[in-house]
């Protein structure tokens, strides 16, 4: 709480500091919502301790989410919106850096709340996930200009599934630090079946079928703040893994995610499948806004990178799981093979329905 105190006095702030609480439900940094008064006037700020474990160099890390914050202020303004609601407005230190370091060493970054806004970790319909599409294809269409050799990799392949089974997944499960892999070998068998798949896109990054563009790279609903009062998308949020990617894993990670009957670590997994409702709806959305731009062979990949992606999350999870919990967050000693195992149901529910979901792309 010191270092988070001391955080704090280093914003330039307005007013008097009324409370600050942990919030959010977020996978990797630690998120509070700090209020202020400044007479008569309340001012809420997210404070973020970044988690300098995943993101190695925080410098790079902000730097790319200044230029891209301030590249899509100019693209709001030009459209007649409101640049201080429709993205991240980042407040900088006392000495007008990006964001601070604690004397313990940790880093702390801050922005403004998002006025009258609101994330879910679960749609409540197939309206709201379709404004959550719309959020993410505009958000890429927006930065369709912007340059990507500009941006920073912070993750560097983090979308390359093949990579990770093969530098990540394979070596967690020789070596087995924390011997679990015996307990989770319907995981890990159906990772194994399935890794002759997991090359097919960056196979066709290199045939130049498929172009890199700037995505978000982690389509979570809960990265998307909607207006309280109408529950339309405002502002997409967590900037971290803005990087060159392909408009397919922002596509297929937000299905993976929302578009799930379940909350993504039920363990019941009769409860886990495809909801063919939310996969169109936000397919409608996504592509109302950035389907233009997309090439054929994208379009023929949409229904897959779904399947993909979740596969990737299976497998991301279990390592985790393997390696002892050192990533994701977790709320109990299981958390990341629940997650793991749920992840797996769900692209077995939609290697099921594959034909459908291909057919209602087709449709759109
Ligand atoms: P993580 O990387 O841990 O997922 P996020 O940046 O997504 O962290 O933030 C966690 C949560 O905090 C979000 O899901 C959202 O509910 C809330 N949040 C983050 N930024 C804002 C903001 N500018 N305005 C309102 N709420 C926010
Ligand atoms: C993490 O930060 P958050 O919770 O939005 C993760 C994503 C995963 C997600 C799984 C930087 O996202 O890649 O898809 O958890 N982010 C990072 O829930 O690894
Ligand atoms: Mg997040």
């Amino acid at each position: 709480m010191d270092e988070l105190r001391e955080a704090l006095s280093n914003f330039a702030f307005d007013g008097e500091l009324i409370s600050v609480k942990e919030f959010g439900s977020g996978h990797i940094n630690k998120t509070y919502i700090a209020k202020y008064k400044d007479g008569e006037k309340e001012q809420k700020y997210v404070v973020q301790k970044v988690n300098n474990g995943v993101f190695k160099d925080v410098d790079k890390l902000m730097k790319n989410v200044f230029d891209v914050t301030s590249y899509l202020r100019k693209v709001i303004r030009e459209e007649g919106g409101d640049e201080n609601r429709e993205t991240l407005h980042y407040i900088k230190t006392l000495d007008g850096d990006k964001y601070y370091r604690c004397s313990d060493g940790s880093f702390y970054r801050a922005y403004v709340f998002v006025k009258d806004s609101v994330s879910f970790d679960f749609a409540e319909n197939a309206d709201m996930f379709k404004s959550s599409g719309i959020a993410f294809g505009r958000f890429q269409r927006r930065l369709g200009d912007f340059d990507a050799d500009s941006l920073h990799e912070t993750i560097e392949n983090f979308h390359n599934t093949k990579w990770r089974y093969e530098n990540e997944f394979l070596p967690a499960l020789t070596l087995d630090v924390k011997d679990r892999a015996s307990g989770c070998k319907d995981v890990v068998d159906f990772i194994i079946e399935r890794s002759d798949k997991m090359g097919i896109l960056v196979d066709l990054i290199e045939e130049n079928k498929l172009p890199l563009r700037v995505t978000h790279n982690d389509t979570k609903l809960n990265n998307v703040m909607f207006d309280e009062q109408t529950l339309e998308c405002v502002c997409v949020i967590d900037l971290d893994t803005v990087m060159p990617g392909l408009a397919l894993y922002d596509f297929g990670d937000a299905i993976r995610f929302g578009a799930n009957t379940a909350a993504d670590d039920e363990k019941d997994l009769s409860a886990v499948g495809i909801n063919l409702e939310y996969f169109k709806a936000f397919a409608e959305g996504f592509l109302s806004e950035c389907g233009d731009t997309l090439n054929q062979c994208e379009k023929d990949h949409l229904a897959f990178s779904a399947w993909l992606l979740t596969l990737e999350l299976s497998m991301r999870f279990l390592t985790d799981y393997l390696n002892g919990d050192v990533y994701f967050k977790t709320n109990y000693l299981e958390h990341n093979l629940v997650r793991a195992r749920n992840q797996m149901a769900l692209a077995l529910s939609m290697e099921e329905h594959m034909s459908e979901m291909e057919e209602i792309v087709k449709s759109i």
